[in-house]
């Protein structure tokens, strides 16, 4: 089987795409073949500086491998190292509805947000990942909830296109985990924690020191009731329950039997103290790996070779499919 997933290089990683995404790269090496992209080209697509981009691929790559991706047991690479993604996003143009992008919500939210300039880039940004996943011909990719409807759009161009030009493509299935999918924000436990719409108060960042993640623990915004239970109606609660059952590998149900009677107050520190410990070894890592940047573009770059080969080979099918260019044998 084979799992593919990509992630922006841009600011700081947070719990949420820690939990929602890259422990499930870790484990699915252990799975299947596994590859995994760092979207240098998905960062373009709003405002931002082209020397931190390249800063931000090497923080992701060093973030990665301390997660536990091991370059030996999967591929590691830069999306703007294979050109195939890009004239892939193209081709796979032919078989996308404008009305399915115009609904897409990631597309409304951050098109409301753009103060300059809606890129076009932002529009066709679940193109571009279609593209991603589809290139390599992969069953499975393990993201975060907010990427179902972008999982959904991949998978109806997938279906369009081998409908409509033959058998070519293989229709991925997503996985979000059953815990941990959607990581709220601390300070907003209505929106979810995110790189580009949520305050530093309301973040935690996985290289966050051990003393700053308990202080923002202990101030997440909760509730005026004490009992340590899941509710639509205590959204910050639940997520803090949410975040320590993952952390145990326990479920919530587990973790609310064990705080009965705490109180909020207690219950918070033990997340706090918990989410440092989970965190400590990765960042205890991401310090010794930082600062070889010769060592990080060598992973991607090898990654970036095994990467084209199986992307050059979808994209031809693809072009021959589509009567795109000279056809591959003479008839
Ligand atoms: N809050 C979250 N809970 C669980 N999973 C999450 N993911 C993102 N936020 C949460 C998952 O992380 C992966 C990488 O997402 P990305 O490539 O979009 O990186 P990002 O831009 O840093 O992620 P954000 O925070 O979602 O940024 P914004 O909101 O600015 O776009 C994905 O698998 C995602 O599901």
């Amino acid at each position: 089987m084979r799992i593919f997933s990509g992630i922006q290089p841009t600011g700081r990683k947070h719990l949420g795409n820690y939990m929602g995404a890259i422990r499930q790269y870790v484990e699915g090496q252990d799975r299947g073949e596994g590859i995994f992209c760092i979207v240098d080209l998905h960062a373009t697509t709003v405002p931002y500086n082209p020397a931190a981009l390249r800063t931000s691929v090497l923080d992701t790559t060093a973030m990665l491998l301390a997660a536990g991706l091991d370059p030996d047991r999967c591929v590691l690479f830069r999306q703007g190292d294979v050109p195939e993604h890009t004239e892939l996003t193209w081709l796979l143009c032919a078989v996308t509805a404008h009305g399915d992008l115009n609904r897409m919500h990631q597309f409304k939210d951050k098109s409301a947000r753009q103060r300059e300039l809606v890129s076009a880039g932002l529009f066709l940004y679940p193109v571009l990942q279609a593209a991603d996943v589809l290139a390599y011909r992969a069953h499975e990719v393990p993201v975060g909830a907010d990427q179902r409807q972008h999982i959904e759009l991949m998978r109806d161009i997938a279906i369009r296109f081998n409908e409509r030009f033959g058998e070519t493509l293989v229709v991925p299935e997503h996985r979000i985990p059953e815990v941990g999918a959607r990581i709220m924000d601390l300070q907003e436990p209505e929106r979810k924690m995110s790189t580009s719409g949520s305050s530093e108060q309301g973040t935690i960042y996985a290289l966050d020191e051990p003393r700053a993640v308990v202080k923002k623990l202990r101030s997440a915004v909760t509730d005026s009731g004490r009992d340590v239970v899941r509710a639509p109606d205590k959204p910050g609660i639940s997520n803090l329950i949410e975040v320590l059952a993952v952390i145990r590998g326990i479920d919530s149900g587990e973790v609310e039997r064990e705080f009965d009677g705490v109180g909020y107050g207690p219950f918070k520190q033990a997340v706090g103290e918990a989410v440092a410990g989970y965190l400590a070894p990765l960042r205890e890592r991401y310090g010794e790996l930082r600062g070889d940047e010769a060592a990080l573009e060598a992973v991607l770059a090898r990654g970036s070779q095994q990467a084209a080969a199986i992307a050059r080979e979808t994209v031809a099918d693809v072009r021959e499919r589509m009567g795109v260019g000279p056809p591959r044998r003479s008839p």
